[in-house]
């Protein structure tokens, strides 16, 4: 087996930053309108801005076999009319690939989804740590007025997979929208079962 050296990661939640790092997934509205309820309204937005929703801070860690991925994710405030700024959303293409998420930052919620359509939404706050069982799709809502911060930590075998999202694809089947000032978790309007 090949010695991988061992090292540590400085980070901050606020602000974000995380050291050292390979990459760094930016999401602008631009790339991600089409995952909203009313993709209609996001490109009405698009016209005066395109506003970052997520970046993901990625570790320098091989993504082979053997492997941990340490990440951490930003996902900044906001809605497209009532639902809040969210991850794309995406499955790991392994069924030996759970994932972790601790939240260090903000509040949110974790809308999970089985092919066969299991669905289960956790909490994320500081103080909560998710557990994704392998087999499950994951997106992180940020339901509150600040960022939503967390660390995500999986096997790199699982390589993510956005295959169900968007056209053709069967989607999420819970959304989640601010109602009376608060989240609600609601059946997308657009998906598919
Ligand atoms: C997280 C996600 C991150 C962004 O680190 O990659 O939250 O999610 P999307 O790529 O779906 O927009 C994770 O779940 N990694 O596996
Ligand atoms: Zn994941």
């Amino acid at each position: 087996m090949e010695i991988f050296k061992p090292f540590d990661i400085d980070y901050t939640y606020d602000p974000a930053c995380f050291e050292p790092k390979s990459l760094i997934i930016r999401r602008t509205l631009k790339q991600i309108y089409d995952i909203f309820i009313e993709p209609d309204k996001a490109m009405t937005v698009l016209k005066k801005e395109n506003p970052v929703i997520v970046e993901v801070y990625m570790a320098p860690i091989p993504e082979s076999a053997g492997h941990l991925m340490v990440l951490m994710t930003v996902i900044y405030p906001g809605k497209i009319v009532d639902e809040y700024y969210m991850t794309k959303g995406h499955i790991h293409d392994s069924d030996a690939a759970p994932e972790v998420y601790i939240t260090l930052k903000g509040n949110g919620k974790l809308l999970m989804q089985t092919p066969d359509d299991n669905c289960f939404t956790g909490e994320m706050k500081r103080g909560k740590i998710n557990y994704i069982p392998s087999g499950w799709a994951h997106r992180a809502v940020n339901t509150g007025k600040e960022e939503l911060v967390f660390l995500g930590i999986y096997p790199a075998e699982g390589k993510r997979d956005y295959s169900f999202i968007g056209k053709g694809g069967k989607n999420f089947l819970k959304v989640v929208i601010e109602k009376n000032g608060l989240p609600e978790v609601i059946d997308n309007p657009l998906s598919m079962r």
